[in-house]
């Protein structure tokens, strides 16, 4: 069986599936340089929108970009957080991970560090992302991110109330969380990949919430949560409500279930299943690999969930389809 080398990365986002393994396989190059390939794919393509510029502004209209990069070898990861008007995350993210002692860089700072190492400074607005935010502005009742804060119907229907008044927590008592995310509105790029010198890594590359609050971080650049990679164990990246997400670690638990013996679907269940039981209006999916080159994914609010997998078994990029 050729389970190794293998790329795995969530949605039907093949073009970046498919520079990653050429990438690994025909140019032999690292786990992390296919992550970095096939995430960089997703910041050029802006994927269904939600990765890279142009998409996702904030109330500001600005489009901030969130990515991570994480070395199952030697367990440096490499992030940036709200990174701002440059348009490669993922190489930044790089950057910092093979060329500092930190692991996030945000904002401003991200910016700055960016640019000393030669990447450009351009804006992230295109005339799509601005005529989203002015409609988003002109409308009188969006959703938005805030909650427990006097109405402006100018502004939006009202915000979302939240349930302050659980002290305890009981079956079927949990707080409310009213999910902006939806089937169109949730696509990071996350990839998992094991190159042939059996080498294990992961990736995000996301603009985050539409219509989020400036400042806003989500799950993807936060090690454990957007993704996670152990090469004694394996891999998980993660997709989805991020300000959800983030509470629970979902990539780290997922390679923790592989540690205690879960299989790769089992183990994003067992992630998936902890979040839903706080929230069960949450949504979101992960994908998993075990350092083995098995593979599965998990998904939950959602119809279905399509990923797209690459390894010498399948011969070519292929989208598996989990129901959730
Ligand atoms: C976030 N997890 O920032 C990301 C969102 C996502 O497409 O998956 N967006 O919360």
């Amino acid at each position: 069986l050729n389970m190794i080398p293998v790329v795995i990365n969530t949605w039907p986002f093949t073009n970046a599936t498919q520079n990653a393994w050429n990438t690994i396989y025909f140019k032999k190059k690292s786990a992390l340089d296919g992550v970095e390939k096939g995430c960089t794919t997703c910041e050029v393509d802006q994927c269904d929108g939600t990765v890279g510029f142009g998409g996702s502004p904030d109330e500001n209209g600005e489009t901030t970009l969130d990515a991570m990069i994480m070395d199952g070898m030697t367990m440096n990861v490499g992030a940036v957080a709200a990174l701002r008007r440059v348009k490669s995350a993922i190489s930044v993210a790089r950057c910092v991970l093979e060329h500092t002692q930190h692991t996030l860089l945000v904002g401003d700072q991200a910016t700055q560090f960016a640019v000393s190492l030669g990447f450009k400074e351009e804006t992230l607005e295109t005339g799509k992302s601005r005529k989203m935010w002015q409609q988003w502005k002109e409308n009188s009742c969006q959703p938005n991110f805030w909650v427990n804060v006097k109405p402006d119907p100018t502004k939006f229907c009202g915000p979302y109330k939240s349930d302050t008044s659980i002290t305890k927590r009981q079956e079927g008592n949990y707080p409310k969380h009213r999910s902006v995310f939806n089937d169109k509105n949730h696509d990071t790029i996350g990839m998992v990949a094991i190159d042939t010198a059996g080498r294990i890594a992961a990736g995000t590359s996301t603009n985050g919430a539409k219509f989020k609050i400036p400042g806003r971080v989500g799950d993807s650049p936060i090690p454990g949560a957007g993704a996670y990679a152990d090469g004694t164990v394996g891999a998980a990246a993660a997709t989805g409500d991020g300000d959800i997400m983030m509470r629970f670690l979902p990539s780290y638990l997922a390679v923790e279930e592989m540690r205690r013996g879960s299989s790769p679907s089992r183990a994003g269940e067992l992630a998936i299943r902890r979040i839903v039981t706080y929230y069960p209006e949450f949504v979101g999916a992960i994908v998993v690999l075990k350092n083995d080159g098995n593979y599965g994914a998990a998904c939950h609010g959602l119809q279905n969930f399509q990923f797209s997998v690459c390894n010498s078994d399948l011969g070519q990029v292929t989208v598996h389809t989990v129901p959730c």
